[in-house]
């Protein structure tokens, strides 16, 4: 029990890639006081106003916690709490009947972001996913990070080897669509990155941003280059070729394929790169010496050139760029951070592979075992063999937070079968027959299992939960362990007993078990000097000299001709030029949202709104339209009305929403968010916009303004 009397505490904020230790003021049970933990290794103090909200999920009244079954549809739906045992009965039965009736791939499987931020569904919810085995498991990888991953599989012979900035020793920080001002950083833990641009300014470093917009960060920038949205793939190839052209090229000697590459790239020249970006001819060669002659530089790009109709040519321009500099493996350059619990070195998680299935309807090929989110719709809704007609989702909102989310609702709405594991009853979730919500975030042990190999710094830290879990409560990783194997037991074609107690072993020790002896192995700490050391154990810098080694590829060598790559540069070169009058929609993040779910906290919705499209002065009065003004915009499949508000952060041609909103559907109400106005930007994103990696190319996406 909680006594009244104040206490502090260290716990861990997992709403962001930054993952910052927290100091907690606990009072009656409830959190009364944040701040950023000054002591801990990683984030040295840094907290963001998310992280100060991070008590107000914690004691939101909205949160479920009792798993709740749905009575009547739409409009007319109530929630009805059930016990746990009920729960599970009815999930068990709801995922075995279409599996015995449908087969395996009649259950699609989403898992949404907060899964990389939960230690319990990292080690045991993917367990469960896999343990399904069906060709429709989704995630939100495919509307993120997949060129990423794609892309360091290609390289360098793992998804998960993407070397990171080493933004605390570089002299020149080359950032193309990313806004870490406002995300904290994404893959590149980062915390306190307004502190770190603060030393690299002060060691008289650069930092260049390329970016539609005039964001946060390209404001504190030393250069910031306006480009047209989408266009990015022929500036760097421009880049790259300018390396090669220019004799700027200094690559490490582990690295083939470069005169195929400087085939590939001879064409996408400067010239032809300005025509389609608007980025001067001369910047980019300006660019591309500079980077190539400062000591040390760092190529890095996010989700403005991953989630874009060339995510994949991107991040691989982005690489040959590190690489052909030699700025790979190389302090100040990109680098391979080393955690104590390594996943690729352990082997626990697989290399990734394209294309071993794809997808029933439109035939996209997989990666390492998923397919593209883009084409769960069509999966639910075209009849066949392998129709999927049940759902599990776990901690995702697909319906604002893929394309065309509207119609993907209709879609869940028709299933005969749908389970969320979810905190909230949200925009996807209202559709669930069942809905099992686990402990929160403060209830539970925490390990990054996932953030530590994306960190600027090597750190480890084991964060005990803040709250005792209530009673009648689970752990998410209890609710995963119940739903494997109750449901297992009910299939008609049971899996071999091998893999059943092979499952059974998997999903029956708690994480906290299994992180203390993966400390074990091949680790500088254990689960001891961690606990004893709450606020973290600082592992040192990153370390250079790893590759070839570490490389994972055939003959510990990288190869940068990329046939799957190289091969999609015919479709860039079809790409469409600039058009007069185009209107080209980005998305934009802001500091106190989180994706599309904190918008219950009253005080980080308190305040101007923040939902408007952005649209620059001369593009509004090119169509009769004033600031304020509440206009239509149109995409291929979807319309919304919002009011514009006027702005030359963004260049001419281009117009901005935010992600995550548009809590208002059909009149249902769903906590305090619904108050909160806005539209969903994924009523207009388009699924058939895909990149070579199958992620969905929200950016650049055309529109009309009425
Ligand atoms: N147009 C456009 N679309 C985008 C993006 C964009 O930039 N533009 N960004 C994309 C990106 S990068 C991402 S990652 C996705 C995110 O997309 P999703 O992962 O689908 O959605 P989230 O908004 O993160 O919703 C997370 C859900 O998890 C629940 N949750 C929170 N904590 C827990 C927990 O501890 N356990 C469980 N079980 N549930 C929990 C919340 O209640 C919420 O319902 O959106 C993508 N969509
Ligand atoms: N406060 C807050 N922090 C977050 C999140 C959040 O929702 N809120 N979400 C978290 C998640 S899940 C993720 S994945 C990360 C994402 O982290 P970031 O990628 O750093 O965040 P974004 O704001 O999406 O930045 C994308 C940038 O790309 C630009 N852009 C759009 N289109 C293009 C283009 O075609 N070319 C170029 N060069 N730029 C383009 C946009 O203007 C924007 O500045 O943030 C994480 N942190
Ligand atoms: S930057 Fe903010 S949201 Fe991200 S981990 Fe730190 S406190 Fe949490
Ligand atoms: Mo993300």
């Amino acid at each position: 029990m909680e006594t009244q009397q104040a206490r502090k505490t260290l716990g861990v904020c997992n709403l962001c890639e930054a993952i910052c230790g927290l100091e907690l003021t606990i009072e009656a049970g409830r959190v009364t006081g944040v701040r950023g933990n000054p002591d801990d290794p990683l984030s040295r103090g840094h907290i963001c106003p998310k992280g100060v909200a991070i008590g107000d999920i914690h004691a939101d009244p909205d949160r479920l916690r009792q798993p709740v079954r749905r009575v009547g549809t739409g409009a007319d739906a109530r929630w009805e709490e059930i016990t746990w045992d009920e729960a599970f009965e009815l999930v068990a039965n709801g995922l075995s009947t279409a599996i015995n009736q449908h087969g395996q791939d009649a259950l699609a499987i989403y898992l949404g972001n907060p899964n990389v931020h939960s230690l319990g569904s990292m080690t045991h919810g993917v367990t469960l996913a896999g343990a399904f085995r069906t060709r429709n498991h989704f995630s939100a990888t495919s509307v993120d990070q997949l060129p990423h991953q794609l892309v360091a599989h290609l390289l360098y012979g793992h998804q998960l080897m993407i070397p990171i900035p080493d933004i605390d020793r570089t002299d020149y920080f080359l950032v193309f669509g990313a806004n870490p001002m406002a995300s904290n950083g994404s893959l590149m833990t980062v915390p306190d990155f307004p502190g770190r641009r603060r030393e690299l300014r002060e060691r008289g470093g650069r930092m260049v941003v390329v970016d539609p917009r005039r964001t946060e960060t390209a404001k504190i920038a030393d250069e910031h280059v306006f480009v047209r949205p989408g266009s990015d793939a022929w500036v760097l190839l421009a880049l790259v070729h300018t390396l090669i052209d220019s004799g700027l090229a200094n690559p490490p000697e582990w690295l083939d394929g470069i005169d195929a590459v400087a085939d590939a790239v001879a064409e996408f020249t400067p010239e032809r790169a300005e025509a389609m970006s608007g980025v001067p001819a001369a910047t980019i060669r300006r660019i591309a010496t500079e980077f190539a002659t400062a000591p040390r530089a760092a190529a890095y790009g996010r989700m403005g050139v991953s989630t874009n109709e060339f995510g994949t040519v991107c991040q691989w321009a982005l690489q040959l760029l590190n690489l052909l500099t030699g700025n790979v493996d190389r302090e100040g350059g990109v680098m391979l951070p080393t955690p104590a619990i390594d996943l690729v070195k352990l082997g626990l998680l697989g290399r990734g592979h394209v294309g071993r299935f794809a997808s029933r309807v439109r035939g996209v090929p997989e990666f390492g075992g998923e397919l593209p989110v883009s084409v769960m719709r069509e999966e639910m809704e075209t009849p066949g063999k392998g129709q999927v007609r049940a759902l599990l989702t776990v901690a995702g909102n697909p319906v604002l937070s893929t394309p065309d989310g509207s119609a993907l609702e209709r879609a869940i709405a028709g299933l005969d079968f749908y389970v969320a594991v979810d905190i909230y009853v949200n925009e996807t979730t209202r559709h669930a027959d069942v809905i099992l919500p686990p402990t929160s975030a403060l209830e539970r042990d925490h390990y990054d299992l996932v953030f530590h190999h994306f960190a600027v710094r090597n750190t480890a830290r084991f964060t005990p939960a803040v709250f005792p879990k209530a009673r009648d409560q689970r752990h998410d990783w209890e609710i995963f362990r119940e739903i494997g194997l109750r449901t297992i037991k009910r299939l008609d074609r049971r899996p071999p007993l091998r893999r059943r107690l092979e499952l059974q072993v998997r999903l029956r020790p708690s994480p906290t078990f299994l992180i203390a002896n993966l400390l074990r192995f091949r680790s500088p700490v254990r689960i001891t000097d961690l606990r004893k050391s709450p606020a973290g154990v600082d592992l040192g810098p990153l370390q250079e000299g790893l590759f070839p080694e570490r490389l994972m590829t055939r003959a510990k060598r990288v190869d940068a001709a990329q046939p799957l790559v190289l091969g999609d540069l015919d479709r860039l070169r079809a790409q469409a030029p600039p058009a007069d009058g185009e209107l080209l929609l980005i998305g934009r993040r802001h500091k106190q949202d989180c994706n599309s779910w904190m918008h219950n906290s009253e005080r980080l919705t308190k305040g101007r709104d923040r939902h408007q499209l952005l649209v620059n002065p001369a593009d509004l009065d090119a169509r009769g339209l004033v600031s304020g003004d509440l206009v239509t915009v149109t995409s291929r499949v979807g319309a919304v009305k919002v009011e514009a508000l006027a702005t030359d952060d963004v260049m001419p041609g281009v117009v901005s929403l935010p992600h995550g909103y548009g809590h208002q559907r059909d009149g249902v109400r769903m906590g305090r968010a619904t108050q909160v106005t806005g539209v969903s930007i994924n009523d207009l994103t388009d699924p058939e916009r895909l990149d070579v990696s199958g992620n969905a190319a929200f950016s650049g996406l055309p529109v009309t303004l009425s």
